[in-house]
């Protein structure tokens, strides 16, 4: 996962204007930014990664390899030496003398860098992120906005089935939508030209949106009260898994062309997802693809998956997924209705006690 890097540092553009601006969150915390370049967001991500003095490797078999390195600059341990291809046994998933660097508590491994290190830059980095991501969910959530994250492996769908989405809803429904990829603000633009806004977010060398970047783009977009509000996150099935945006819910895009197994192999990510879409079901004819087996993969995952098989081309099963979206925007539209009384019986009970006066 990303988290251990920390990556995208300070090369984040968001669309939209080349000025210093100071803005305010719901709790009142004040950002104020200086933009030296055109659209250049120029505050720093927390998560910086300083010192290398250390490292431990957990192998699958609990074998652990500490290594201490005081070396300033160049990190200059050789891995042939380190032996990491043991010749003994290995745990029971790994039998051929696999390499298993998932194991240990952070999950990962970065060459120089101890495990109890990546666990403390990634808790720093997550829980600033999901600072940011509880201030966008109230705002939803007082708003009455229906958000939605999409997750998937780049060239799922995710922006034609955006496109679809839109077409078949905004007669009656607000859509904004933010668009999240590396480079290049296409995606936006095949947005746009259905008339919806959008706001398209680079992340340079960053993997993954954050909720401090979707809090800006919610303050240039401004969605309606009671809308829907859709994001692109960046084409990935690691690194958006553990980044909170602040929505609703993730819904996960699989295309069948992908491989039934990718739920099994990339498993935080339909974890963390409530929907997963099964997409371009019309090549299932040409495919030696198994749909149910898909599906049961992504539920022994996360049992509580509702999956919708679709075709953002043909329109085969969008159905289903738009009258899921309604049943979405209802509900936070509720939210929204409740929130409007509570406020008239506040004023209501304000003017009593003024009148009393
Ligand atoms: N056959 C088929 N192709 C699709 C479908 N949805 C998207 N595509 C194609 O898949 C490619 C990638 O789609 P895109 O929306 O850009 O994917 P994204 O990278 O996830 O946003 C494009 O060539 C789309 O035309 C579908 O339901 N069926
Ligand atoms: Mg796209």
């Amino acid at each position: 996962m990303c988290t251990v890097c920390g990556c995208g540092d300070g090369e984040v553009k968001i669309e939209g204007g080349a000025h210093a601006h100071r803005h305010v969150h719901a709790d009142g915390t004040v950002h104020e930014h200086g933009h030296a370049h055109e659209y250049e967001h120029a505050h720093s991500h927390d998560g910086e990664i300083a010192d290398a003095h250390g490292h431990a490797h957990t192998h699958a078999d609990g074998t652990t390899h500490v290594h201490e390195h005081v070396h300033q600059g160049e990190h200059a341990h050789d891995h042939g030496q380190h032996h990491h291809g043991h010749d003994h046994a290995h745990g029971e998933a790994h039998h051929h003398g696999d390499l298993d660097y998932g194991s240990g508590p952070a999950r990962a491994h970065v060459p120089g860098m101890s495990q109890a290190r990546m666990v403390q830059i990634e808790r720093d980095i997550l829980s600033k992120n999901d600072g940011y991501a509880t201030k966008n969910r109230a705002w939803f959530d007082e708003h009455g906005v229906f958000a939605l994250n999409l997750v998937s492996s780049p060239g799922s769908g995710k922006t034609t089935l955006l496109v679809k989405t839109i077409e078949a809803l905004q007669a009656r429904l607000a859509i904004a939508v933010v668009e999240g990829d590396q480079q290049t603000a296409n995606d936006a633009e095949r947005i746009r030209a259905t008339g919806a806004p959008a706001l398209q977010i680079n992340t340079g060398k960053g993997c993954h949106l954050d909720a401090h970047m979707v809090g800006h783009a919610m303050e240039r977009l401004q969605p309606a009260d009671g809308s829907l509000f859709l994001i692109e996150n960046v084409g990935n099935l690691v690194c958006p898994a553990a980044f909170d945006l602040g929505e609703q819910h993730k819904v996960a895009i699989l295309s069948v062309t992908e491989g039934e197994d990718k739920p099994l192999k990339y498993p935080d990510m339909f974890a963390a997802a409530d929907v997963m879409l099964l997409n371009k079901c019309d090549l299932l004819p040409y495919l030696q693809f198994d749909a149910d087996l898909a599906e049961a993969n992504a539920r022994r995952v996360n049992p509580k998956l509702t999956v919708f098989r679709v075709s953002a081309t043909t329109g085969e099963g969008m159905a289903d997924w738009l009258a899921w979206i309604d049943a979405g925007v209802a509900t936070q539209r509720a939210r929204l209705a409740d929130n409007v009384a509570a406020l008239k019986a506040r004023i209501a009970d304000l003017e009593r006690q003024l009148a009393a006066k």
